[in-house]
């Protein structure tokens, strides 16, 4: 018996990593009887006679998993956006923030395709850049003929599991490639005369990186809060949680509460009105959500 982690599931069979070898794995019966799913990323104990024929036995509990796409024990998502084609789009950019701050995992941010923008979206581009960091996250500026954008985005990499998100044809699957030419990972060629709503990318698969795990992806289809509540939705925006605890009242939800410390900020420009609004739209969202039984 050893332990591994898988690195992509296909086909009903699930690709076990351990100790620099692949295993192809197949689950135990058990497992779907209990409708357990084993996860991209899961840390599993196997049994193999050859690497074609291995057996699951047991899952180690997660740190925390995403349903779409199906990933396990990540520690940080690379959140793609691109600066055109699809042209940058900072409310989707914060609805994939609010997701991975809900599961606590930490996000990078990459604006991606910088070689194809003109003078007048640059700047934009730098002020969003700021505004994030002001927020404190991390950002990075980047395009596949820029080495130095790739060398940084490298720097992030190691020792740690990162997911790569973002929509479709913004370049998650170009970006592995510029780091890492060995992957040759299929990227869609001719996207901007197809248009939208096709996925090159179609399965969950980890490739070791820059001395880490990284899992290029789909896309996220399902871009919905699920069950997030409100309170934990306030969460989710650094920048309200560092002033919260001047509000008047404790769980306060920055919305129809008098002496709210988040608006006062949105009024002195202390905190960016976008991110406030967006933050509104989303609070609106889940008031509207239907019950689920
Ligand atoms: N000019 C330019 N084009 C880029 C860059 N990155 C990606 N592209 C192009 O954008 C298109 C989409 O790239 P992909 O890497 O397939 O995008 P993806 O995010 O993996 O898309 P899905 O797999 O469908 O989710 C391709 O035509 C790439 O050549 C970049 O930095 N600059
Ligand atoms: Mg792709
Ligand atoms: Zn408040």
């Amino acid at each position: 018996m050893a332990t591994g982690k898988i690195i992509k599931a296909l086909s009903g069979f699930y690709y076990v990593l351990h100790d620099g070898t692949v295993y192809q794995c197949r689950g135990r019966g058990v497992f779907r009887k209990r409708k357990i799913t084993p996860l991209v990323g899961d840390l599993v104990e196997f049994k193999a006679e050859t690497v074609e024929e291995g057996y699951i036995l047991a899952i180690e509990e997660r740190q925390n998993e995403l349903v779409r796409p199906p990933i396990s024990n990540i520690d940080q998502a690379l959140i793609v956006t691109s600066a055109v084609h699809p042209d940058f789009n900072s409310l989707l950019l914060d609805r994939f923030l609010v997701l991975i701050e809900a599961k606590r995992i930490e996000p990078l941010i990459v604006i991606s395709k910088l070689d194809q923008v003109a003078a007048d979206v640059l700047q934009k581009i730098e002020n969003y850049k700021n505004l994030y960091e002001e927020v404190g996250y991390r950002v990075i500026l980047s395009s596949v003929t820029d080495s130095q954008s790739i060398d940084q985005l490298q720097s992030h990499l190691a020792d740690r599991t990162t997911v790569i998100a973002g929509q479709s044809g913004v370049g998650k699957s170009s970006l592995l490639n510029s780091i890492d030419p060995r992957l040759a990972i299929d990227t869609d060629e001719i996207s901007e005369s197809l248009g939208r709503g096709k996925h090159t990318t179609r399965h969950v698969e980890l490739y070791e990186i820059s001395g880490g795990l990284v899992a290029d992806t789909p896309g996220f289809s399902s871009l919905e809060f699920g069950g997030l509540e409100l309170d934990q939705l306030s969460e989710c925006f650094p920048e309200f949680v560092a002033v919260q605890d001047e509000c008047k009242f404790r769980g306060c939800l920055h919305n129809k509460e008098p002496k709210c410390a988040v608006k006062t900020g949105v009024e002195n420009g202390t905190i960016a009105k976008q991110r406030y609004d967006h933050y509104l739209q989303f609070v609106e969202e889940i008031q509207n959500r239907k019950p689920r039984y």
